[in-house]
């Protein structure tokens, strides 16, 4: 078993999770999953999120120390925005060109539309009054979000990742400027900080396993029953048609046509990220495993890893993008008249890959974002009510479409800075 790669571990826990969940609630046991199964799940993904900040905020001062040089810093950060803008954007027009192809929002009866609406408008609601706070705040907001007014806050919610890496970008660019005599010491604390965590992390991850068995487990007990799934059959498959495009043939297109990484290489040296975060709905939670992985198992550099995997795991969510560009169009199918109009679908790429960035690396914090998107194109938010019954495991989909295009990018850019390297052998096939 030990020599069982770990992706082929955590796939086991995860089908395990799901058959002695389906048995438990077939025999009404469910109470004894949540009970004495999830917490596990729990703990597990607490486990990753607790090493998540620290290890962003380490690596990424080691990795700009490494730049020596500030030019580095914006050549790299500038590739990083370019390829992250561009993959955001092809996924949000795959999404709208198959939704307009499929039209799944015409495949929904009357009853089931209704029982939804009204089954749903709770949670529609909630998520209405988040999105409504959200807009409150004005257009430059998220720009101000990204400042923290204290820095040991930022370190302690999860949901800041992006003020912990500016604050450390600037730590980065100032042991940058000092004298290295000087900066050395400070460098050498933080390298030797970098490998305790990561050590951290292999052991966290002896634990995957059972986290994914209890995650999968709890899930085939609180998914909604299949009844309600048939409904929104159509919507799921067009979601998941999209994410699977994206993941089998734009992100290894790329990756071949652009650094020569094979899909073997590619998919061999990710799955493990893959799986946690299709099972933790999470890319903040998978992010340490995520930049271990690249970095150890794709061949990314750490200078190229620090910095380009933690802003993705924030503002590029090509999963979240398509999806949510597809429910726009599924619920203005399913909700209004007549097809909206080339000028507003072009405006839904716009608010979308807005609204990717801006949507959060944790569980379902698309569907808030889709909000924003359904507002600004006109199509009614009651709308939203339509599409909770499935949202979950499409949560868990698109979760690990963005942290595959995170990947995917961190090696583009690693590739166009010429620090992709071969990964070494014995990691090759772990
Ligand atoms: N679950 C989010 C993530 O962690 C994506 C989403 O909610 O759309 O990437």
């Amino acid at each position: 078993m030990n020599r069982l790669a770990l992706h082929w571990k955590i796939l086991i826990g995860m089908l395990l999770g799901l058959f002695v969940g389906f048995l438990m609630k077939e025999w009404g046991l469910q109470g004894i999953v949540v009970d004495w199964v999830k917490p596990f799940g729990t703990i597990f993904i607490n486990m990753l999120k607790m090493i998540a900040v620290p290890l962003v905020a380490v690596s990424l001062i080691v990795g700009l120390a490494d730049l020596k040089d500030i030019s580095k810093l914006s050549k790299l950060g500038g590739r990083t925005i370019l390829f992250y803008l561009f993959t955001t954007a092809c996924s949000v027009s795959l999404g709208l060109v198959l939704a307009n192809l499929i039209k799944p929002g015409l495949f929904i009866n009357e009853s089931s539309r209704q029982s939804l609406l009204e089954g749903f408008a709770g949670e529609a609601n909630e998520k209405i009054k988040i999105a409504e706070a959200t807009r409150e705040q004005g257009p430059l907001q998220p720009l101000v979000d990204i400042v923290p007014d204290n820095f040991f806050g930022a370190m302690t919610d999860n949901g800041s990742l992006l003020q912990v890496i500016f604050f450390v970008i600037l730590v980065g660019i100032g042991l940058i400027m000092i004298d290295e005599r000087k900066s050395k010491p400070v460098v050498d604390f933080f390298k030797g900080l970098n490998d305790v965590i990561l050590k951290v992390i292999d052991i966290i991850m002896l634990f995957a396993p059972i986290g994914v068995f209890a995650l999968m487990a709890a899930l085939m007990v609180e998914i909604p029953d299949f009844s309600t799934l048939g409904a929104l059959g159509i919507y799921g498959l067009t979601v998941l048609i999209g994410l699977a495009l994206l993941i089998f043939a734009f992100y290894p297109t790329l990756l071949y046509m652009i650094a020569k990484v094979t899909p073997g290489r590619f998919f061999r040296a990710i799955s493990p990220a893959q799986l946690l975060a299709f099972s933790t709905s999470s890319s903040a939670a998978t992010l340490p495993v995520t930049m271990e992985r690249v970095t150890e198992h794709l061949g990314v550099d750490d200078e190229v890893s620090s910095f380009v995997l933690p802003l993705g795991a924030t503002i590029n969510m090509d999963g979240t993008a398509l999806y949510q560009a597809v429910a726009a169009i599924f619920i203005s199918q399913a909700m209004l008249p007549e097809a909206l109009g080339l000028q507003t679908q072009l405006m839904i790429i716009v608010t979308t890959v807005l609204a990717s960035i801006g949507t959060a690396a944790v569980p379902s914090a698309g569907i808030v974002m889709l909000v924003i998107v359904l507002g600004q194109a006109g199509i009614p938010e009651a709308g939203l009510a339509l599409i909770f019954a499935v949202d979950r495991p499409l949560d868990m989909c698109r979760t690990l479409t963005n942290v595959t295009s995170d990947a995917t990018v961190s090696a583009l850019v690693a590739n166009s800075v010429g620090l992709l390297h071969e990964p070494q052998p014995e990691n090759a096939d772990q």
